[in-house]
């Protein structure tokens, strides 16, 4: 017999990033094969997209009392999470980060009166970052330890989990998923026509501009293709460092090869425009952004930091340099531009990849046997 459907709480950042993403994304593939979710946010996770009916919604609120410097929203979460728990008869919380995530979750835990399992999945910035934070080390060491399992979205991320925190706990390698349904190479010749001339190629940088993301890099290596290349530059997403970029265009009076399209909602259809990803990253745990261009038949060229090196298989879906070294990805994006068979095996090696290694179906099951697990069911 089929094991039990269960009822699954979901934390994460819902409007941030490729976590925000890879949970709301995961949540809906759960309540699609039967399981009841209910994200516990602040805000309802931008990508929930349409109705269904094994998806809620209970939204985080906190009060700004007038005594307290700073609202409590931490405390707030973990009293949602307990009572949503039992009011729902929760079987376990899935929370996304660890700080503060997975330290609500072990609040609820002692809240409600009953065994509630709880999962938590690093996707890095926690880790990366906050571990560095000596004050913080014993915080997310507890945050750890008291979850019931521990998932990371690559196996760097695992290491670096281990080496600065000291962890001895197992920790569930689940990497990061897209949906072969929404991810697959779209038909943008007419989109494309409005940023590109036929034989013009276009160069794509997707990220949240953090200075993390090296998005210098993306304009020197632009810069560096452009000399030898008709090409066009489009920088999708916003964020800290994106004036100071808008002034290096200006100052290498690129602009009219540069175009900036802000925030977009559907990113399968923007991505699907791009000849070539550019994720030059100085770390990134996984790097969701290079998954989704790869289902789309885009390869990436960026650095080999953190995770990127086990999602882009280096020479067949992109080409990997050490972070920083912008001459050698000009040079593999000049190479592969312009060598119209390398470049379809590369497309055709991309998609594979990403429904084979990275597939929803596959990566969700992985989930759902963590779940099964924690829960003592077989
Ligand atoms: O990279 C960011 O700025 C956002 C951050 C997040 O929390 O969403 O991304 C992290 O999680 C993603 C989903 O697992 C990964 O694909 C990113 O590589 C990871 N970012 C970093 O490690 C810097």
């Amino acid at each position: 017999t089929e094991p039990r459907k269960l009822k699954i709480g979901i934390t994460c950042y819902p409007t941030l990033g490729g976590s925000g993403v890879v949970a709301t994304e995961l949540g809906k593939l759960l309540a699609e094969r039967g399981h009841e979710i209910h994200f516990i946010t602040h805000s309802i996770p931008f990508r929930l997209g349409k109705f269904h009916k094994n998806i809620f919604f209970h939204e985080v609120s906190v009060n700004n009392y007038y005594v307290f410097r700073y609202p409590p929203y931490d405390l707030a979460l973990a009293s949602k999470m307990a009572q949503v728990a039992k009011m729902q008869q929760l079987d376990l919380l899935h929370v996304h980060y660890a700080i503060p995530h997975a330290v609500c979750a072990h609040l609820a835990k002692q809240m409600v009166g009953y065994q509630l399992k709880t999962v938590t999945t690093l996707h890095g910035t926690d880790i990366t970052v906050l571990a560095q934070d000596e004050s913080m080390k014993d915080l997310i060491r507890l945050a750890i330890n008291e979850s019931d399992a521990v998932t990371a979205v690559s196996q760097d991320l695992i290491r670096e989990t281990r080496s600065l925190l000291d962890i001895q706990a197992p920790i569930d390698l689940t990497y990061n998923f897209v949906d072969k349904r929404i991810y697959y190479p779209r038909d943008v010749s007419s989109l494309r026509g409005d940023y590109a001339k036929p034989h013009e190629r276009i160069l794509m940088h997707i990220s949240n501009f953090r200075p993390v993301k090296r998005v210098d890099d993306v304009i020197d290596i632009f810069y560096n293709v452009l000399q030898t290349m008709p090409v066009k530059l489009l920088l999708v997403g916003e964020g800290p460092e994106q004036s100071k970029i808008q002034h290096k265009v200006q100052r290498l009076g690129i602009e009219e090869h540069v175009y900036f399209l802000g925030k977009q909602e559907d990113v399968a259809q923007v991505i699907s425009m791009a000849d070539v990803l550019l994720l030059p990253s100085e770390k990134e745990s996984f790097g969701l952004v290079a998954l989704e261009a790869m289902a789309c038949g885009v390869p990436t060229i960026g650095s080999d930091a953190g995770g990127i090196p086990e999602l882009i298989a280096h020479g067949k879906t992109g080409y990997l340099s050490p972070i920083g070294d912008v001459e050698s990805m000009s040079r593999d994006t000049i190479n592969l531009l312009s060598d119209p068979i390398l470049y379809s095996q590369f497309k055709h090696a991309c998609i594979e990849r990403a429904r084979t290694v990275f597939c929803n179906d596959i990566i969700t099951v992985q989930y759902e046997q963590i779940y099964y697990r924690v829960l003592g069911i077989d």
